[in-house]
């Protein structure tokens, strides 16, 4: 990718010159402390990764190299007449930090277009699973079979200079991101619609060709794939997918081992598959209460749900404290197109009374509706029935954000990550020491 791939190096190489120079300078200014608690919570609020991609505020939501959603969305460059944000701009966006042009995304477009034949070895061996593997199962087997085409594997262990780690390592993120459609698509197609498979169209932009491949050829729905897969593309560093690809890619794992290793965390239910869980949730919910339920019988069930030890999927973040912007894009996208939609009207419901029952628990730090909470009404009504599809979806888009962190970790020469671990026992210790001297 001639020029992005040459834009990038001229950013990212006197950059990591200039952290080296400031991390030897400020090397001893400390950032903060933190409590047993944070230690014992997930750390939540320790400052321990770097990520250029994205920064997340708790009561803002994120922002991509600084733009908020609403400001993506407006920004980033679309088709000709077009309504919704191309992903392909985000990706530019997040490896060179400024807003692309057209021309810009269309050249990345046109790229990963010619990197996108899919090797015959990665569909029979997902052929070889029976048809009642779970996609995001499925989705992880791809991306290892796509690993025999790992340009940075193979240099590595031909030797390569250090210097040189990124520029393979962008070689592969290009071509795993131009073939990731396509594997997800065969995946839905050969779960769900007899293996009947269609054609790439190398004429649409990446978002609209994974809608047409999915089997979905209408002008709208496209216009979801392209908001969807920009919105879910990334969250900063420290969630499971993001964290996970950083860890194992800190190993210097290639792209496509560092990204299988993250689906398989998305693929958790308090991470990406909390999309599949909320449909199946509100399906429940419809067969015990009815079509048509309302605001007290929402939030009966939600007690119900709270009674019986289980989550309320698609409520709560480990690090917002506010309604996910990426639930506003989606509604509003919602309002635009389908505000009689009846399951979209019953998420908008559950956003009415979820929160208060949510806050009344008086344990859950954030009773607000994150991404999950809306994105499979939108996909159902387009006819994306199959609930256990939607993660892989994410998966597509997620794998734009992390990689285009990957990249940016391999120029800046990040480490190995190996943070330290104690027992409970040294924490016992540690406290009564810190106690003692107080
Ligand atoms: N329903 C019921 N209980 C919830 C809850 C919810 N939606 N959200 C949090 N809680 C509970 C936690 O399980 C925890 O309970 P215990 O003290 O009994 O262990 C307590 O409230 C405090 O949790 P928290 O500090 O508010 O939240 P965490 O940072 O531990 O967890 C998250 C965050 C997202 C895992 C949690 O809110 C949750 O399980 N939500 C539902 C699943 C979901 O929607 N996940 C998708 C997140 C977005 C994404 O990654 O895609």
């Amino acid at each position: 990718m001639g020029n992005l791939k040459e834009k990038f190096a001229e950013k990212a190489m006197p950059l990591a010159v200039e952290i080296r120079n400031f991390v030897k300078e400020n090397a001893n200014v400390a950032l903060g402390e933190f409590t047993v608690e944070d230690v014992y919570a997930g750390q939540k609020g320790i400052i321990g990764l770097l990520t250029e991609t994205s920064l997340l505020d708790s009561n803002e939501g994120i922002r991509f190299r600084g733009y908020s959603i609403p400001e993506l969305r407006q920004l980033l460059p679309k088709v000709p007449g077009g309504t919704e944000p191309l992903p392909e701009g985000l990706f530019y966006l997040m490896l060179i930090g400024e807003l692309p042009t057209y021309d810009d995304v269309l050249e990345i477009q046109a790229n990963w277009a010619a990197r996108s034949e899919v090797p015959a070895h990665v569909y029979a061996a997902l052929d070889a699973m029976p048809i009642t593997t779970h996609p995001m199962t499925q989705l992880t087997m791809a991306i290892m079979a796509l690993q025999t085409e790992s340009v940075f594997a193979k240099a590595y262990r031909e030797g390569i200079n250090k210097k040189d780690y990124w520029s393979y390592t962008y070689e592969d993120v290009c071509t795993l991101l131009a073939r990731l459609p396509l594997v997800a698509a065969y995946i839905y197609r050969r779960t769900y619609k007899n293996g009947e498979h269609i054609p790439a169209d190398a004429k649409l932009d990446w978002a609209a060709n994974f809608a047409h491949m999915l089997g979905i050829d209408q002008n709208e729905f496209y216009k979801l794939m392209r908001l969807y897969l920009t919105i879910h593309a990334d969250h900063e560093g420290g969630n499971v997918s993001a964290h996970t690809t950083h860890l194992v890619g800190s190993a210097l794992s290639d792209p496509y081992l560092s990204l299988a290793a993250a689906m398989n965390g998305l693929a958790g239910p308090l991470h990406g598959l909390a999309n599949q869980e909320v449909i199946r949730w509100i399906f429940e919910m419809i067969e015990e209460i009815g079509h048509d339920p309302s605001e007290e019988d929402i939030a009966s069930y939600i007690q119900k749900t709270l009674t019986e030890g289980k989550v309320v999927p698609g409520y709560g973040h480990a690090v917002l404290r506010q309604t996910d912007p990426r639930f506003t894009a989606q509604q509003e996208f919602a309002k635009t197109y389908m505000p009689d939609d009846k399951l979209v009207n019953i998420v908008w419901k559950i956003y009415k009374v979820a929160p208060q029952i949510l806050e009344n628990t008086g344990k859950i730090k954030n009773p607000w509706p994150n991404v999950d909470a809306h994105s499979g009404a939108l996909l159902l009504h387009y006819g994306l029935v199959e609930a256990d599809f939607y993660t892989v979806m994410f998966g597509v888009s997620r794998a734009l954000g992390v990689l285009a962190s990957l990249i940016w970790d391999r120029a800046l020469g990040l480490p190995i990550e190996r943070p330290k671990s104690v027992t409970y026992d040294w924490m016992k210790k540690a406290v009564a020491a810190k106690k003692a001297n107080a």
